[in-house]
Order: structure tokens, then sequence, then C-alpha cells
């Protein structure tokens, strides 16, 4: 390396060196250690070819072996989007705007919410990447693209190896013109638990200045205190704040009243108070359907003339486009879709369907375009995780379970690997009773996952509802459940359900109010100086807001990094089954630096139980040493 920063010197290059050379050029002393990154992607590849993939797979399925074809995009800086607008006239300027606006806006998902109810949060930044001009060039109409936060954060280091952040910024660079909304857990931030508050406010921050621009908050209670802090930070941090209210049960019938229009009108009027930029609703599960589209939005829409309406969906049961088509002659400005060969299911509603339907009405959503085939066919790269592998369609039963979208699908690969064809319908019987049992709650992450964790305790033990009810201060619950009932992630609406909470709970502490409340400031310096110490000195803001989110999934993404290099450059076939005997390929590192590798052969099995995998890299002969542990 010191040789190497002499040679790249320019005075050193252009021989004005003089005998201060040395002394002056300090930074020639800079010696980072040899990163060999092709060495390490050799022994990523040669593990995948000697024990198949690294990854955790839920279905039998291989990766296509026909890659998506990337529509040619017009030379030139993109068409003007809304983006433009947001950065001339800031937040309120661009609600406002997007008030104004004759037509119905979309927010297309396709880049987070669709793949995380479809492919398992799976899809990669690469073949994201790909597409990226495309969407920057065509798709300036839209209000935005849905491309960050939710579960696509903790998924991208956990199982795809991958810096969320990295994706942000590279998306940013590629797509300047169309404004970026991700999902935010209030004060679960992108996790599953509460955080400190000044966590939350750093990591909006940070996300702001990597080019996020909308955040959707939300809570899983709608627990107003917990809202209102991811508000605070959101709007801190110069964000679009649109705050969600979850969606649960059904305002057009009398019969359930726990979630009435009553109860939402007043939970939007505190959240337009703390002075909303957009007010969404966020139908996690897919149960607005047409008739109480219409008395939610057409409520809303009276008592808030002047804010814009955004309503987010799952298309589960398949009413989808019918209940967004609702809402947008309710008033919505603007609802989610997904493109076509990524909707539907426990997806988003069919772009193509909304903008058919709206075509020549006063709902004109303007030309989209179309990159159905793209998608059609990188999904088939992630067969793997494709729930249509098991799912075969979407089920109406979802207005009794309420099961959120991507955890329907999560439980239905779940059920399937228990092996029996009627566990799932069991699994849903006993989420629904779990959901009662609880008190009747909102569900979407992280509630969502407590209802699901019950309902597995129910199935597993054979037990009922009135059996649990009986034996609850005998049985032993999961964790997530009891924390729950002891106010880790807030209050629910209308209380903790008794005399369940006290049976369970006997003499544990109970949290009073907000659990950020009471919850110590994060130390981010000493927390920067661990991550330095471990990691060596290259650790970003970014970084440390990973490890603050998620400690032990980001210190496991960087140990299997630092093994096995950056895996985030390799297509994702290679990714997930290798290549084959002979196959040829590249590997582009970074612009300008792209390793030439073919897969030459598989050794046979040594003693010690590893095989030498051979590669050539760059047209001289390489060999890593894998243990087969088949
Ligand atoms: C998430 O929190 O990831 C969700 O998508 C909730 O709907
Ligand atoms: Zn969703």
């Amino acid at each position: 390396p010191f040789l190497q920063n002499v040679l790249s010197n320019s005075q050193f290059l252009y021989a004005t060196v003089d005998t201060q050379f040395i002394d002056e050029n300090q930074e020639l002393f800079n010696l980072k250690p040899t990163q060999n990154r092709a060495q390490k992607l050799l022994h990523y590849l040669g593990h995948i070819m000697v024990n198949g993939p690294m990854t955790p797979i839920p279905v039998k399925a291989k990766s296509s072996s026909v890659d998506p074809v990337v529509p040619s995009v017009s030379l030139g800086e993109p068409p003007m989007g809304f983006r433009e607008v947001l950065l001339k006239e800031g937040p309120e300027g661009f609600a406002r705007a997007i008030r104004q606006h004759q037509g119905l806006l979309l927010m297309d998902t396709t880049f987070r919410d669709a793949h995380q109810s479809l492919l398992a949060t799976r899809v990669r930044t690469h073949d994201l990447k790909k597409i990226a001009p495309f969407v920057s060039h065509n798709f300036n109409n839209l209000f935005s693209l849905e491309n960050w936060g939710g579960a696509t954060f903790d998924v991208a280091m956990r199982f795809l190896w991958e810096c969320p952040w990295k994706r942000l910024q590279e998306l940013r660079a590629l797509i300047p013109n169309v404004p970026f909304q991700m999902l935010l857990r209030g004060a679960n931030a992108v996790g599953y638990t509460n955080y400190p508050d000044n966590a939350v406010f750093k990591f909006c921050e940070v996300a702001k200045e990597n080019g996020m621009d909308i955040f959707r908050v939300f809570d899983s209670l709608n627990y107003i205190p917990n809202m209102l802090l991811g508000i605070e930070a959101a709007g801190a941090a110069g964000g679009v704040v649109e705050a969600a209210i979850s969606y649960t049960g059904d305002v057009s019938d009398p019969m359930r009243q726990k979630y009435s229009l009553e109860y939402y009108l007043k939970l939007a009027n505190e959240l337009v108070k703390a002075g909303t930029h957009i007010l969404a609703i966020k139908d996690m599960a897919g149960l607005l359907k047409p008739e109480a589209s219409r008395l939610l939005i057409g409520a809303l829409r009276d008592r808030f003339p002047d804010v814009p309406i955004h309503v987010h969906t799952h298309d589960t049961a398949g009413a989808g486009v019918a209940a967004m088509l609702a809402c947008a002659q309710a008033g919505a400005d603007i609802v989610d879709v997904a493109v076509d060969s990524m909707a539907g299911m426990t997806s988003q509603p069919s772009m193509g369907a909304i903008v058919a339907c709206t075509k020549g009405t006063k709902l004109d959503t303007g030309e989209v375009f179309d990159y159905s085939e793209y998608w059609e066919v990188a999904r088939g790269l992630y067969a793997p995780f494709d729930c249509t592998a098991t799912m075969k369609s979407g089920n109406a039963d979802v207005y009794e379970n309420e099961i959120p979208g991507g955890q329907y699908t999560n439980l239905h690969f779940q059920a399937h690997s228990m092996g029996l064809g009627n566990k799932f319908k069991e699994v849903k019987k006993a989420y629904a009773e779990a959901n009662k049992l609880l008190g009747d709650l909102i569900k979407v992450t992280p509630s969502s996952k407590i209802v699901g964790d019950l309902a597995q305790f129910m199935v597993q033990n054979s037990l009922s509802r009135a059996e649990v009810e009986e034996r609850a201060d005998e049985l032993s619950f999961p964790l997530s459940v009891v924390e729950f009932l002891q106010g880790h992630i807030g209050i629910p609406h209308g209380g903790f359900p008794e005399p369940f909470r006290s049976k369970v709970l006997k003499s544990l502490p109970r949290i009073e109010g907000r659990p950020g409340a009471s919850l110590p400031p994060m130390d981010f310096e000493t927390l920067e100086s661990d991550l330095q110490m471990t990691h060596g000195d290259e650790i970003t803001p970014e970084d440390v807001m990973s490890a603050a989110m998620y400690p032990k999934v980001f210190q496991e993404f960087k140990e299997f990094t630092s093994k096995f290099g950056p895996v985030d450059c390799l297509n994702t076939r290679l990714f997930l089954d290798g290549p084959k005997i002979a196959e040829e390929f590249q590997v582009e590192l970074e612009r300008g630096k792209t390793l030439h590798i073919k897969a030459l052969a598989l050794g046979d099995l040594n003693k010690s139980g590893q095989r030498e995998v051979f590669f050539e890299l760059n047209g001289q002969l390489r060999s890593v040493l894998v243990k087969d542990t088949a």
C-alpha cells in the first residue's frame, strides 16, 4: 500500500519531488489493510458451490436463469418531478402542491412493500439500481417511490449482507427527481422495539441527509405519544411528515364499534393538530372495503379540506383496486400501487389497473410507464423467496383474521414448512383468537408479531382461547407477549385486557405511559468509538445508526463482509446459487474495477472434510478451500 500511495501521488508522478517529499506527504503512511475483495468473493462463491445458498431460503426453488432486460432510457437529464417542488418549496409548499394537483397521484411501492409482502423483503440493491434510471426518466409523475424503511433495513444486513444506507445513497444518485418515501415505525424507528428518543431523532436526521424525503410515521397501537415522537423526529430532520393511522376493523359495520369512524376522526384530528404535512390511512391488512373507504375518506376530506390524504392498502382479499378507486372518489389525493407483476395478493393493488381505470376521468393519473416486464423477469431471480411457490391466491378470510400483508405471507411459509396442509388455516384461526385474547389490537409491526407469537404458542400447545384465559397465571407465555402486557410498546386503544394482564404479569413491573420516555439517551460517541475499536477506523455515521438500531445484526453483517467481501456486487443468481462449472462472469467491484471470473472445478473431499474450489480470476488460477457441511 505504501508503494501504491507513492505511485499515485501527483507530485511524485510529475517528478516535482525534493527531499522534503516524504515529510510533507504524511498521508502516504495511511496504510489501509489490503482488502483482497476478489479472494473473499471467491470464498463466498466457493462456499455456495459446495454447500448451497448461504441466506436462508423458505422454498426449494432455484433462481431463474433468465435475466431481466432493462428497458432503454432516453439520454440526458430526467424530467422534472415532484422532488423539485419539494426542494424549492419545502414540505409545506410541497403539501400544498399535492393538494392542488388535479387527478389522482400514485406512490409506487415496488421497491419496498411489494417485495416485503411477496418476496420476503429479499430484493437486492443490485436489481433496484438497474431499473432506477428508467424510473427516474419515466415515473416523474409519481407522488413518491417507496424504497426504504420497514423491514428492508434489517433484512438488507441480516440476509443480503448489504448496507441499507448504501442502497439509499445509490438510488438517490440515480433518481434525483422523484421523492423517496420510507416507512418509519414511530418510536420503533425501523426496529421492533422502542428506542431512546435521541436514537429516533438521529435516525431521521441521517436518513434525510442520505436523501430520504417523505417519512410515513405510524405506531402499531396508534398510540399517540409514540406517533408524536416519530412526527417530531421526522419534522426536525426537515422531512415531509406523513402521519399514518393504522386501520383495522370495519367502519362500515355497525356491529364493530371498537374502531369506529369516530375513533379514526379523533386520531386524525390529533395528527393534523401536531402539524403533519400529509395524513395517511395505513391499511396494512387490506381491510378497507369500498363502502368503508367512502365513509372514512369522505369524512376525513370534509373535516380536513387542506390536508393531502394518502391511502395505503394490501390486496389480500382481492378488493384493493375497488377500495383505492373508492378512496380516490371520496377525496384521497394519493393511493399506493405496485407495478402489475409485483401487485396483487398480499402486495398492493396493481398500478396498471388503477391507471387504466382512471384514464379519461377526473382522477386520471396521467401517463405512468409500464415496467412490469422487468419486474416479472426479475421476480424469477427471487423464486426461492416467492410466496407464490406455496400460496396460490389471496383470501377474503383476511377480514376475519386481519393479518397484515407481509405477515400473512410469512405465516404461510411457516405453516408450509411445518409440512401440514391444514396448518395455515389453524394458524389463522389461532391468530384471530390470540387477537381477541389481547383485547382486539391494531395489528402491524411490532404488535402483529406479538399476536403471531401468541397464536403460534396456542397452536404448538393445542390451547384454545378459553384455556389460555383460564390458565393464564400458570402458562409460560412468549416473552413478546409478556413485554407487551408490561407496556413495552405503548398502551393499546381501550387499555390492556383484564383480568388476563394481571394473571400473566402477577408482580412484574408495568411501564406507565410512553416507553421511550423512561429510556436513557443513547451515547453515540461511545458507540462510535466502540465500533471503531471492533471494526477498524472506517465507521461512518450511517454505520453508527445501523448499530444503534440492530447491534447484533450489524456486528454479524460486518463479520460476514470482512470474511466474504462485498457480496452486494454479485448479480442475484450468483449471490443465491453461485456459478455453474465453466461459467464465466464479471463482477464490478466499483466503477472501472471489474473482475473477470470463471468457475473451473470442484475438488474431491479431503481428509479434513474440505473441498478445493478452482477459479480463474482475471486470467490467473486461484483456489479456495471450503468445508463441506453437506
Ligand atoms: C412494516 O412495518 O415493515 C410494515 O410494512 C408494516 O405494515
Ligand atoms: Zn403495507
